[in-house]
């Protein structure tokens, strides 16, 4: 059956691979597996018809054959399980990886967007420009701490994994900040995401949709 994800019909960041569709469509990507969008603007995310697949009201939904899922962490980790090519082999390398796909969502994310939040919403607040700091700190922090474990490796544990797939996600939200510019092995983490051939189709895809073009490539 047709697997059918949710995406923005109009993106904030015009399609530049931001919003959290874009870990579904590289994770589907991935695996090989085709897959149809369904549009909603900000006014049909808030529908009944679509708090019924997402009960905040948010993108992206995952739907195939009777399964209706929300959250990307936990859609990505769904392909995974179902389609080849996400995880290593064993069990325990994919509970690590597991892991990771926790840590990316759960422990590198918030601060980041607590920032890019803050940001958006805060920006003419007086003490914006005071909080700033202590938020950036907060990033820095997490970025310090993956750093050291990634060190000199291509991925976190081994072969590329949907841990791996979330994680340069997660860290491409720093885009246009110069959080990560201190972290060369970071830098050259997200690049290696970004020039995997199956990232590259999902952010083509994601951008047609702002350009008007199809979504298929
Ligand atoms: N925990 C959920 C998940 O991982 O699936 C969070 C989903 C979520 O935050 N969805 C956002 C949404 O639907 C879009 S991705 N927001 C609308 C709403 O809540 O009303 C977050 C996002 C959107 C846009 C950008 N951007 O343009 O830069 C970046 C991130």
């Amino acid at each position: 059956m047709t697997i059918t994800i949710t995406a923005f019909e109009s993106s904030p960041d015009r399609g530049r691979g931001q919003a959290r569709d874009m870990r579904v469509r590289w994770a589907l990507e991935e695996v090989g597996q085709p897959y149809d969008v369904r549009l909603v603007s900000f006014e049909q995310m808030k529908a009944e018809s679509h708090i019924a697949r997402q009960p905040f009201g948010q993108i992206p939904t995952y739907e195939e054959d009777g399964l209706v899922l929300f959250e990307s962490g936990a859609i990505v980790l769904h392909i995974a399980d179902h389609y080849a090519g996400l995880w290593p082999d064993g069990i325990n390398v994919r509970a690590r990886a597991t892991a990771w796909v926790f840590a990316a969502q759960t422990t590198v994310e918030p601060p980041i967007l607590e920032r890019e939040t803050a940001e958006f919403l805060e920006r003419n607040q007086s003490w914006h420009e005071k909080r700033l700091p202590m938020m950036e700190q907060r990033i820095e922090h997490r970025l310090d701490q993956l750093s050291d474990r990634l060190g000199n490796a291509d991925w976190l544990d081994g072969a590329f994994s949907a841990g791996d797939l979330v994680m340069v996600g997660v860290l491409r939200r720093l885009n246009g900040t110069p959080l990560l510019t201190g972290y060369p092995n970071l830098l050259a983490y997200v690049a290696r995401g970004e020039a995997r051939p199956a990232f590259k189709r999902a952010f083509a895809a994601q951008l047609a949709v702002f350009e008007g073009r199809p979504t298929e490539i």
